[in-house]
């Protein structure tokens, strides 16, 4: 790679709970699966890693309704909701990172994931030598958003694949609204027509 910059594929939180039938199904959540699975193939074929979050949470957290949170359960551990949607293509190599799962804390941003080992995905992503993500996943305005701004706190370029993305919009025009606000911050936007990952 010499100095050139290293890219990398985070593909975050396509999980059942967040495709339609699930817990918190964002509209056409289910849409991004075939989509990304193109852009998998096109970063392993070009030998770029490619990252996955899952929301992850435990059945107690200030996170859901109950405990008096903004969201129905969901996500939770080891239930069939928060397993990777089925038909999501994941490399046999692939990184998963896990955030929520913190029961006092919401935990949106992909940065607030961390793998096995513990270590967090800034720290994997710098000691990978990753220096611009591409995005894709659920949900536009949590943690796409989120996962951008902190990318850029954290000296990343981001590029939002918008073709790979859908949003929860608790508030009509929030996901539009989203990506108005980290496009004023600096992300690049691609689809699959027009991504130039040489
Ligand atoms: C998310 C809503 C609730 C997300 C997580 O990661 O986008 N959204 N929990
Ligand atoms: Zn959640």
């Amino acid at each position: 790679m010499g100095d050139k910059a290293k890219k990398a594929l985070l593909v975050v939180d396509v999980q059942n709970d967040f495709c339609p039938d699930g817990a918190l199904g964002v509209p056409e959540g289910d849409r991004v699966v075939p989509i990304l699975n193109k852009y998998i193939e096109l970063f392993r074929k070009k030998g770029l890693p490619v990252y996955f979050t899952r929301d992850w949470h435990p059945p107690v957290t200030v996170h859901f309704k109950p405990y008096g949170g903004p969201w129905p359960p969901h996500c939770v551990q080891g239930t069939n909701g928060a397993e990777f949607h089925p038909a999501l293509e994941m490399p046999p190599e692939a990184v998963v990172m896990s955030k929520g799962d913190d029961p006092e804390q919401d935990s949106y941003s992909a940065f607030s994931g961390h793998d096995e080992k513990g270590r967090g995905l800034a720290e994997v992503l710098k000691s990978d030598g990753i220096t611009h993500f591409y995005i894709g996943g659920l949900a536009t305005d949590y943690c796409v958003r989120q996962s951008a701004l902190d990318a850029f706190r954290e000296g990343f370029e981001v590029t939002v694949l918008i073709d790979a993305i859908r949003g929860v919009d608790v508030t009509p025009g929030d996901s539009k609204r989203a990506i108005e606000e980290i496009k004023s911050k600096g992300a690049k936007f691609a689809t699959l027509e027009d991504i130039d990952i040489e």
